[in-house]
């Protein structure tokens, strides 16, 4: 045996096991891995949960190989000329991803439904219905403006379990409140592609590694800061706004220590709000009361998310995990963020709904 046999030979250099043990660990932290082991179980509904993050981590690979070349192919960029259920422009790219996880869920025995942004209605896999009694809900392109000038734009979901057998395929069991998500998470597509999820033990985020084509551990148990500096919001709608979200600009306009940031991408603003702290809104404007923002798959997921990282989710009045969906693509306003940003907007709100009562032209 030469020097250098004898040097890496575990037998003969036991340090030699251990040499690359922290990279090759936080290599092997993949993501159906980091469910496992926040489970810590085998147990059937450990493996689905495991299994189906694996599919999402899947569809998200796909959708970042098309984002990362689409200003190089025909036919990935722009509009489809159709409006979806909710009125808006449908984009060549919301109906790519939109397919995505669909075929990234069939033949899975894991997801019997999917409902998204995309689709009137949900979307049956009926070979997966008598094993997998799971419902994802998904936005499958979030920010569809910023795509085709090559900003960033995300993905949302969450999973819920399905409640009864939906015979008559109404999907009535979804008309709930967000405490019943099982899973929930998003996926950035910025200069890196990052997912992070939360399975109701804390908040982790995974950066794909393109070289091997897996999403790596990358933060693990992200906590929001209880104030931060950020208020994020489309000061473009301050002519619409009830006068207490005006009066909320106001007072972060006149006060130090605050600074807007922007993007048009929720999930884009909402990371950034995660990591360093601060507040989104999309409050309700005259031409849409309820906000813009979508409950099942847009606002609860997130809400799922900032509660398990230390934060709030409202909607000026209540909790968005305690709204009850009343149809699938129910909207709401949305107050999101750090513990702190998020009471100071409600107490704007709860004053002005005061004002209103004593009297009632103040609010308007
Ligand atoms: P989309 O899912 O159809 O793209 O719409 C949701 C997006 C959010 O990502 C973003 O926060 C908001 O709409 C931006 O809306 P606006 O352009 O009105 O500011
Ligand atoms: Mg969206």
């Amino acid at each position: 045996m030469t020097e250098l046999d004898q040097s890496l030979d575990p037998s003969v250099n036991p340090s030699a096991v251990f040499e690359h043990k922290h990279t090759i660990d936080r290599d092997c932290t993949t993501l159906p891995r980091h469910v496992l082991q926040q489970l810590q179980s085998f147990s059937p509904e450990a493996q689905d949960l495991s299994a189906i993050m694996n599919r999402v981590a899947l569809a998200a690979k796909l959708i970042a190989r098309r984002l990362t070349r689409a200003g190089l192919m025909e036919d990935a960029l722009g509009f489809t000329g159709r409006t979806n259920v909710q009125g808006e422009a449908v984009k060549k790219m919301d109906i790519y991803a939109n397919q995505v996880f669909i075929s990234s869920f069939e033949q899975s025995g894991l997801v019997c439904r999917l409902a998204s942004e995309e689709m009137d209605r949900p979307y049956y896999i009926p070979e997966n219905c008598p094993l997998g009694r799971y419902t994802l809900l998904y936005d499958p392109i979030d920010g569809s403006s910023n795509l085709d000038i090559n900003i960033n734009v995300g993905s949302i979901f969450a999973v819920r379990k399905q409640e009864g057998d939906d015979i008559d395929r109404t999907a009535q069991d979804l008309l709930q409140d967000g405490r019943g998500q099982i899973a929930a998470g998003y996926v950035l597509y910025g200069p890196s592609t990052v997912l992070v999820y939360s399975i109701g033990k804390g908040v982790h985020a995974f950066t794909l590694d393109p070289s091997l084509g897996e999403f790596i551990l990358s933060h693990e148990n992200i906590r929001v800061p209880d104030h931060g500096p950020v208020y994020s919001v489309n000061e473009g709608n301050f002519w619409q706004w009830d006068e207490s979200i005006r009066d909320y600009t106001r007072y972060v306009h006149r006060h130090e220590g605050y600074t807007a940031r922007y993007g048009g991408a929720l999930v884009g603003d909402f990371h950034r709000i995660l990591f360093q702290g601060g507040v989104f809104l999309y409050p309700g404007t005259t031409k849409q009361p309820e906000g813009k923002l979508r409950l099942l798959y847009e606002s609860a997921p997130l809400a799922y998310l900032i509660e398990q990282a230390g934060g709030r989710a409202s909607t000026g009045a209540q909790e968005i995990l305690d709204v009850v969906a009343d149809k699938l693509h129910m909207r709401t306003p949305l107050v999101i963020g750090s513990k702190d940003d998020v009471a100071l907007v409600e107490s704007f709100i709860e004053n002005g709904r005061r004002q209103a009562l004593i009297s009632p032209k103040a609010g308007n």
